[in-house]
């Protein structure tokens, strides 16, 4: 088992969901976190609590992955002694709307394009070079099971998650023959902000996702991606798709009611 204690870890998208239970959990394990996403306030209390829990030492910088230029200069500004990023977990990422393709809102095709696929390179190109540099570093992409199989409505954030799977393999070949780890954990339904996103801020639609079943909770995911970070050197991790017992394909899920 590889020891976090000190690694300097990239969360994007650690203001909510499955980027703030691994925000958590590499805390306890005494990582050093830079927490990103757009609202920064929420990555300010959850920094408060991280260093009054775990004593962590936190970096807080509010960063919208669309935007490549202000990527560049976020990683680019980091202080020198954040600036070695050990390991990358690219998360930010979200779903709008279940339209079919002929029906479909544009603006959602170009938000979740523009965050999952376009985003999670941006990032991934800033910080990528220091660790060939170093000939060190891990890079986690959260894919999804909707990487792996298309369900009805899925249409384009499903081949954003293809995209996702797709780069994944892409970035294990392109660091070859260096000691830089690729891992892809691909979840299926899991209780986040993820559904209330989906529909805009409908509550009551995204509690319908997970009514009568036991979805996955972030922290199962966070669980997840830690161990893939902990692995020895010489242990690469490549892709593992987790899903609630109850879920055994994306659109077959167990409901009690
Ligand atoms: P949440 O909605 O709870 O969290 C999404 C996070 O992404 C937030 O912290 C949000 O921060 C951040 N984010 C969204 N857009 C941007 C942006 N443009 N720039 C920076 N940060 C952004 O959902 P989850 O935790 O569930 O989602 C995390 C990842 O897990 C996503 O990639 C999602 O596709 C994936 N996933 C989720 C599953 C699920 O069922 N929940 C299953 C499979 C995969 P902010 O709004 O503050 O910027
Ligand atoms: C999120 C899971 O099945 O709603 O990626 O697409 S699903």
């Amino acid at each position: 088992m590889q020891n976090l204690k000190n690694k300097i870890v990239l969360i994007t998208g650690a203001s909510s969901g499955i980027g703030q239970a691994s925000a958590v959990e590499f805390a306890k394990l005494g990582a050093k976190l830079v927490l990103a996403a757009r609202r920064k306030e929420r990555l300010d209390v959850l920094s408060a609590k991280l260093s009054k829990e775990y004593k962590s030492e936190v970096l807080t910088i509010s960063l919208d992955v669309r935007d490549q230029k202000a990527v560049q200069k976020a990683i680019e500004g980091l202080p020198a002694e954040w600036a070695e990023i050990d390991i990358l977990l690219n998360n930010a990422g979200l779903s709008r709307g279940l339209e079919k393709i002929q029906e479909g809102i544009i603006q959602n095709w170009e938000e979740m394009i523009d965050t999952n696929i376009k985003g999670l390179l941006y990032v991934t190109r800033a910080v990528l070079p220091g660790m060939i540099q170093r000939n060190a570093g891990h890079i986690v992409n959260i894919g999804s099971i909707a990487g792996h199989e298309i369900y009805p409505g899925g249409n384009v954030y499903n081949a954003t998650k293809y995209a996702v799977r797709a780069l994944n393999k892409a970035m294990r070949m392109d660091v070859f023959g260096s000691d830089i780890r690729v891992t892809s954990i691909d979840p299926g339904m899991a209780e986040t902000e993820f559904s209330l996103v989906r529909f805009r801020g409908d509550a009551e639609k995204a509690k319908k996702v997970y009514q009568g079943t036991r979805p996955l909770q972030a922290g199962d995911i966070a669980e997840a991606v830690v161990w893939s970070c902990s692995r020895p050197p010489h242990v690469n991790i490549e892709d593992m798709v987790i899903t609630a017992t109850d879920q055994a394909a994306a659109a077959m899920v167990n409901r009690k009611q």
